[in-house]
């Protein structure tokens, strides 16, 4: 059996069909490897993997990152565990507000995530789709002033940080990814491991650059985000309940859209992780107190 893959109407993505992920072979799932390096972005439509499934799933890209100790999967969810709508005052529901932000997973762990695989168990009618933009394209976008300007540029990320400057101020430990480790330090651009092709490394968790101010780091980083994240570059997913989405990490931002929060969305979000010897950044500094810095007045 051969898989087909249709490109999205982008510069990244495509759509896989013609065969159930459980049963696939050894031959497809060459392809499907292949066609993650190709496309960056791939969507399953119609699966209804199950938690084992999806996670089995997810363990073809690599090492599973566990969010919570043990657990390779979470919900990503405005339902509690007992089935109600979440509150704004939950921490929970601050995290899914806070993915309304183009970012790319796990860039405030000490190793950055490779890829993440979401499926969709229940969608509202309206808005909640996600969107991913190619930072392949973006860096390739750039003119060559630029990309000689941000060549030996790096920055430090942070989920204290991006969390506070969305409004929500985290303590130490409170969820996963607010360590005391300080932030790790990474290249504005990355050479992806495999294919070798430069990409945009920036996004919302991005938030200092050494040698420079931070506003004027700010304003640089907002200035590549906002040129980055267009079309043709971007690709948004209308999801239907049984899709699985998987992207890498290393060259895709991606972000939730709002959706009326009165209504259930359930996903299921499985994080494969990044390999030491190139997600691993450049170094960390431990300027972040270890009770959530909050950078701006705003924040509050
Ligand atoms: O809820 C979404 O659409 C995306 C959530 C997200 O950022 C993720 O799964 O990594
Ligand atoms: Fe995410």
């Amino acid at each position: 059996m051969n898989l087909l893959f249709t490109p999205l109407d982008s510069t990244l993505g495509a759509r896989v069909t013609g065969g159930r992920i459980a049963d696939f072979t050894e031959t497809e799932w060459t392809q499907v490897i292949d066609g993650f390096h190709t496309y960056a972005a791939l969507v399953f439509p119609d699966q209804h993997l199950t938690p084992e499934e999806h996670v089995a799933f997810g363990k073809r890209f690599g090492e599973i990152e566990c969010l919570r100790p043990g657990q390779p999967y979470v919900a990503v969810s405005n339902l509690t565990p007992d089935g109600k709508i979440m509150t704004p005052k939950e921490k929970r529901y601050q995290t899914l507000r806070g993915n309304e932000g183009w970012h790319t997973d796990s860039t405030y762990m000490p190793i950055s995530a490779k890829a993440s695989a979401l499926a969709a168990e229940v969608v509202p009618a309206e808005g909640g789709e996600t969107e991913f933009a190619d930072m392949r394209a973006a860096y390739d976008a750039l003119d060559a002033d630029t990309q000689a300007e941000i060549a030996d540029l790096a920055a430090y990320h942070s989920l204290y940080q991006s969390q506070a400057k969305a409004g929500f101020v985290f303590k130490t430990g409170e969820a996963y990814g607010y360590h005391t480790d300080g932030a790790p330090l990474r290249p504005l651009v990355k050479v992806h491991p495999v294919t070798g092709r430069k990409a945009l490394f920036i996004g919302r968790h991005a938030y200092r650059i050494p040698g420079m101010s931070d506003a004027d780091a700010a304003a640089l980083l907002d200035d590549l985000l906002t040129a980055a994240c267009q079309a043709p570059r971007t690709y948004l997913h209308r999801w239907q309940p049984g899709d699985i989405m998987v992207w890498d990490n290393r060259c895709v931002l991606h972000r939730a859209c709002p959706y009326d929060y009165q209504q259930p969305r359930v996903m299921r979000h499985v994080r494969i992780a990044g390999e030491p010897q190139t997600e691993c950044g450049i170094g960390a500094i431990a300027d972040e107190r270890a009770d959530g810095y909050a950078p701006s007045p705003a924040a509050h």
